[in-house]
């Protein structure tokens, strides 16, 4: 399956049916009246977020989307059937735009969420309704109401807990390997991932959605490499993990980097609460790993967490401060547990006596 992130569709809802104009007439019998019945509504088209989908590839192949007009009313007061509405199934965490892109609709959030696009017209009424004291043979009907149609963005952001960003090759894909059932593509060049994958890791009870995303370069913003669109994705999430490949030279560059492409993007990206890491210090030794440490401490002005995503090293303690910080929305020293560097995997109880248990749940890798 493939990951689609935005896609155009053009709505239209149904017209509502005509009233009608009749007469009742049957023979020998007198002052038949009026009867023509009302027309039927037009369909509506709803957008309704579910929870099965996890891209909007459906909407690349089918962009028109059309609702069923209403029926015309007919004689012996019969109305018409109303047009059926159409529902555009959309994945949780879609937003519905309008068609410059700039205005958003809807923002569906929440599984079953549904809002009308698009109303059908109102049925026509028929010339039995218009019969009154006064006007006993009415040939009045109404026309049915206009059908809406209209030029629509979706775009969806993905919702997750904690985003995983860095420059290519920092090891995003294999963290988010290690620690959940996803299975992204690895590869030591770069944009290996062209498109975002999820994952849930287990911190003790608790479950944290990882989105995976590509990689940013100096410039995303202007896009350069695959730009800086995939940001969107990690828009929503609580937290970022900011993976920094400590076998890069200069790794205060290469934060002041993506700081800068998330500084470009906003969207209150670079307030939210980041977990910097120097990661692949399996590739390392000690010494090297406190010098880079402490440039990458100086630069971002925060604790750097020391990791390895081949070694699984210190991933344990960083799940669980992450946890605790998408839970109680701030990093909970207490949690802390020591020096990351000396964390050793095959731990699987923290110090403080906190399950760590790196599964995911067998639902969790999405791979698209
Ligand atoms: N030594 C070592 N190598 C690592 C580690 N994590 C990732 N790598 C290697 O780094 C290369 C890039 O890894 P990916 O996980 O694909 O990196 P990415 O950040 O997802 O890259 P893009 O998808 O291109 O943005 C691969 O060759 C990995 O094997 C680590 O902890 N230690
Ligand atoms: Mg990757």
């Amino acid at each position: 399956m493939k990951f689609l992130d935005q896609a155009k569709i053009y709505i239209f809802s149904g017209k509502g049916g005509h009233g009608c104009v009749s007469f009742r007439r049957e023979k020998f019998i007198q002052y038949g009246g009026p009867n023509g019945g009302n027309g039927g509504k037009g369909g509506d088209v709803i957008v309704e977020a579910v929870d099965n989908l996890n891209t909007l590839i459906d909407y690349r192949f089918q962009q028109h989307i059309k609702a069923k007009n209403g029926r015309p009313g007919m004689g012996s007061s019969r109305s018409g059937a109303g047009g059926d509405d159409v529902i555009v199934k959309v994945p949780v965490g879609t937003q519905v735009l309008d068609e410059d892109r700039e205005h958003v609709l809807a923002d569906l959030t929440e599984a079953g969420q549904s809002i009308i696009l698009a109303r059908g017209g109102a049925g026509g009424r028929g010339n039995e309704s218009f019969k009154s004291s006064t006007n006993r043979a009415p040939r009045q009907f109404d026309k049915g109401g206009e059908a809406e149609e209209m030029t629509l963005w979706l775009r969806l952001k993905l919702i997750a807990d904690a985003g995983l960003i860095g420059l290519p090759n920092a090891g995003k894909s294999t963290l988010l390997t290690a620690v959940s059932r996803a299975r992204p593509k690895i590869g030591d060049y770069p944009f290996t991932t062209l498109y975002p994958n999820l994952g849930v890791a287990q911190a003790g009870n608790q479950e944290i959605i990882l989105a995976d995303i590509p990689g940013l370069i100096e410039g995303a913003h202007e896009g350069a490499g695959l730009g800086d669109r995939f940001l969107g994705h990690v828009e929503r999430c609580r937290a970022l993990i900011h993976l920094v490949d400590g076998t890069a030279d200069d790794v205060a560059a290469d934060y002041r980097t993506v700081r800068g492409e998330l500084r470009a993007y906003d969207a209150g990206l670079p307030d939210k609460l980041e977990f910097v890491c120097l990661n692949k210090c399996d590739a390392l030794n000690d010494d090297l790993i406190a010098e880079r440490r402490a440039e990458l401490a100086a630069e971002a002005g925060c604790d750097v967490h020391v990791i390895s995503g081949i070694a699984g090293k210190g991933l344990p303690n960083l799940l669980l401060l992450l946890a605790a910080a998408i839970r109680d929305g701030s990093v909970d020293a207490s949690l802390d547990i020591g020096d990351d560097t000396t964390d050793d995997t095959t731990d699987d109880i923290s110090d403080d006596g906190t399950d760590v248990a790196m599964e995911a749940d067998a639902n969790a890798g999405w791979q698209p």
